[in-house]
């Protein structure tokens, strides 16, 4: 079990660092929404009830597209808007944390025994669950190597570089125009997700709908590492996977470019055909089997 990587953190510096993206990553966000709540439901002031519900409004605005936070927070209220306790809260978040790093070590591990010894491996933006199965493999023993994307405009991918060299596992840096001149060399894609929807469509960083279009091209399999509160049960009722736009400045300086409209979607939704399968704690499952995995979370 880690330490508390939130340690010190009340609800509205991690609401900030989740929206500025210093606290980022679906599972991170997820586990931080937790315990902000922890931290909300242990202050002695006001009524409980009335905290707990004004912090999840509060954490619900800071990433509309990773449903990994909103499940998180239903994870802790049990589904409730009321009757919550201080012990309750603390267990339930306690819990939650522990089962998100546990499914961490599974989805490593599942992840990480479908890669091969002297297979190269390309990997978009920066996802935790995807770099754990990856060391896995490298910890196994097997020679890999890794391609990263530098993952614009937040450059996630100088992250995965320097995790990647950091662990010895050898690793190129590519700009994400170059992924289809690249995927001649690659044997398999692994990624992470932000969202699995309902028809197993993956949301995951802007480009990783292009990555896997060509490696669908190619006959490169792409694997999804994501743990089972990445599924996204509103999908089931009809509702759209919201894609956050972020502000243009990351990308540009606007006023460098007067006259001219600057986009930032920072996510995109792959479908389910370009998506080899879906690395769960649970096991490894097919992207059309989401359904099923959201009819089972229904029942929890
Ligand atoms: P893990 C990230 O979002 C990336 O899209 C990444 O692939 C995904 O979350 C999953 O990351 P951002 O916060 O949960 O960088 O696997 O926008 O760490």
């Amino acid at each position: 079990m880690k330490g508390n990587e939130f340690a010190g953190l009340g609800l509205e510096e991690i609401a900030e660092k989740i929206e500025s993206m210093e606290i980022r990553g679906a599972a991170k966000i997820a586990r931080a929404a937790a315990h902000a709540l922890k931290e909300e439901a242990v202050k002695d002031e006001g009524e409980l009830d009335e905290r707990i519900n004004e912090a999840i409004e509060r954490l619900k605005r800071t990433r509309p597209t990773a449903v990994s936070l909103q499940n998180a927070i239903r994870f802790v209220t049990m589904n409730k808007n009321s009757d919550f306790t201080v012990d309750m809260i603390k267990e339930r978040v306690d819990t939650f944390i522990k089962k998100s790093h546990s499914a961490g070590e599974k989805i490593a591990e599942y992840g990480g025994k479908r890669i091969s010894s002297g297979n190269t491996i390309l990997t978009h933006c920066n996802s935790s669950m995807a770099l754990k199965a990856i060391k896995y493999a490298w910890d196994e023993g097997k020679e890999i190597d890794v391609i990263a994307t530098e993952s614009r405009p937040k450059k996630q991918g100088y992250i995965t570089v320097r995790e990647m060299a950091e662990y010895g596992i050898p690793v190129t840096l590519i700009v994400d125009s170059a992924v289809r001149y690249k995927m001649t060399d690659v044997d398999h894609v692994y990624v992470g997700a932000d969202t699995i929807a309902s028809n197993g469509a993956v949301i995951n960083k802007i480009g990783t709908s292009q990555v896997a279009l060509c490696a669908h091209e190619a006959r490169v399999p792409v694997t999804v590492c994501a743990e089972t509160y990445k599924f996204s049960r509103e999908t089931a009722f009809g509702d759209l996977v919201e894609i956050e736009e972020r502000d243009p400045e990351e990308i540009v300086d606007p006023d460098e470019f007067p006259g001219v409209k600057i986009n930032n979607p920072v996510f995109d939704a792959t479908p389910a055909d370009y998506v080899d399968c879906v690395v769960t704690e649970e096991g490894v499952i097919s992207p059309s089997e989401s359904y099923r995995v959201i009819k089972e979370m229904m029942k929890g």
